[in-house]
């Protein structure tokens, strides 16, 4: 296998673009479909103050040095979750990348933030983990980047990501997160930031041969909450349509963001200021002010059906 550019030994073959490449061509084309992501999705202004959202894992530190890479100065925001050693590590992980380049990076505890961990709070709301744990996160890299005058969120989801949501939101038919799915979600003036995937040119598979390349040390464990998560199925099942007809996830989500998801319009929603914490919501109490009020009601073996908390 020879590098498409320079015919040398190739390291890295990437089969939807019938290409393989070496190792500096490779990083080239990563940061090129990077770069060409951001521009054709408008995803980033010169001016922009960018917070990326970083767990310690390989899509979202590759980001990170993609960004710093491409010329962007972007700071890190970690969302410390309270899932035992998986936690630590990944918050060491991300402290040591951070300090090797010289980037800014924030933490924010979530236990700090409520009382307890993302397994608590899951376990006293009866949520699975993830629900409980991604709305969290949204929460307060929202809430951050609001108060600390950040103008973009940039996340690393990926192809695969992307593909698999895609499908979960298919096979349910959840017309509203169809019609609302892309790699650019915009500000609003009532405080939403604008949401970014820059990493969605690129399948999950090349996001971790570019962080070995590049020698990101980053944490190879999953989160242990994640297993039984159906995304996983649906990846799997993407892999293996992938396999047999290379190229079907990128038809699948780019074809759904130019030509399908105009059929799915998307139903205006009202957003105020939440009562109790400022973000913005749909009611009159945001979704995680109303999980954190029913866990801590849970707790002190109050009735949690105050009637808001679903
Ligand atoms: S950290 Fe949180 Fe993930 Fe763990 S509990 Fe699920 S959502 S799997 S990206
Ligand atoms: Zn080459
Ligand atoms: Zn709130």
């Amino acid at each position: 296998m020879k590098c498409v550019k320079c015919r040398g030994p190739a390291v890295v073959e990437v089969s939807r673009h019938h290409a393989a490449f070496c190792r500096d061509h490779f990083v080239e084309h990563v940061l090129r479909q990077v770069q060409r992501a951001i521009e054709d999705e408008g995803m980033l202004a010169p001016d922009d103050r960018i917070l990326v959202a970083v767990s310690g894992g390989k899509d979202s530190l590759a980001l990170w040095d993609i960004l710093h890479r491409l010329g962007y100065r972007p700071d890190g925001l970690h969302v410390q979750l309270g899932i035992g050693a998986y936690s630590e590590e990944s918050a060491a992980r991300t402290r040591a990348f951070a300090g090797e380049r010289g980037l800014t990076l924030h933490v924010v505890s979530v236990a700090e933030e409520i009382g307890f961990g993302i397994g608590e709070l899951a376990r006293r709301t009866r949520r699975i983990p993830c629900s409980a744990c991604g709305m969290t996160k949204r929460h307060l890299f929202n809430r951050f980047a609001r108060e600390h005058g950040y103008t973009v969120v940039a996340t690393g989801h990926n192809l695969d990501d992307e593909a698999a949501t895609l499908l979960g939101n298919v096979l349910h038919w959840q017309l509203d997160y169809m019609a609302r799915q892309s790699a650019v979600m915009p500000a609003t003036e009532e405080g939403l930031v604008k949401k970014v995937k820059p990493l969605v040119r690129l399948a999950e598979r090349e996001v971790a041969a570019y962080a070995v390349l590049q020698g990101i040390d980053y944490e190879v464990d999953e989160c242990p909450m994640a297993a039984g998560a159906t995304s996983h199925l649906y990846k799997e099942v993407l892999n293996r349509l992938e396999h047999v007809a290379p190229g079907t996830k990128q038809q699948f989500v780019f074809g759904f963001y130019e030509r399908g998801r105009r059929h799915f319009p998307k139903e205006p929603v009202r957003l105020q200021a939440c009562r109790v914490c400022g973000e913005p919501t749909p009611g009159e109490v945001c979704a995680f002010c109303r999980l954190t009020e029913r866990a801590r009601a849970a707790a002190s073996g109050r009735s949690a059906s105050s009637g808001n908390g679903r």
